[in-house]
């Protein structure tokens, strides 16, 4: 007699149904949210005029906590830009929870410095305006923000 292979099929068939589910559940989580990872604490970003780091100190930004932005500005020729005017603005993504603004200051020449607030938990838009020499630039960038 050889009960044993025909009694172990029945469970090898169902652990195998259960594994093909769960690698099929997890696939489909994966696929339903690709942008799950957080966007980076450092961006760079290419204008027409130069380049500019964008830094987000102790990322991911804290909820309703002052986060410090730091933003180095360089010319085509890799020179710091002096005395350029710039803001930041904070929006989430499709929510209408509000937005929060705010100024950079030059702390060194090109190196400016400002704290942004976000209001909750998410990803945000963060909008950068430039303004250097009459002439007005933006870079956009995404930033996670936990309590
Ligand atoms: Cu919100």
């Amino acid at each position: 007699m050889l009960p044993s292979r025909n009694a172990r099929s029945p469970l090898l068939k169902f652990v195998l149904v259960f594994i093909f589910t769960a690698l099929l559940a997890g696939g489909a989580l994966i696929w339903l949210h690709p942008n799950d990872a957080p966007p980076p604490p450092v961006t760079e970003h290419t204008f027409e005029n130069g380049n500019i780091i964008w830094t987000i100190d102790a990322y991911p930004a804290k909820v309703l906590q002052r986060n410090s932005f730091k933003i180095d500005v360089t010319d085509r020729n890799g020179s710091p830009v002096k005395d350029a005017s710039i803001h930041v603005k904070l929006d989430m993504l499709n929510m209408v929870c509000g937005d929060y603004q705010f100024e950079l200051a030059e702390a060194a020449p090109g190196k400016y410095e400002g704290e942004g607030i976000p209001l909750m938990a998410g990803t945000w838009k963060a909008t950068l305006t430039l303004e250097m020499d009459d002439h007005s630039y933006t870079v956009v960038r995404l930033l996670r923000a936990v309590h």
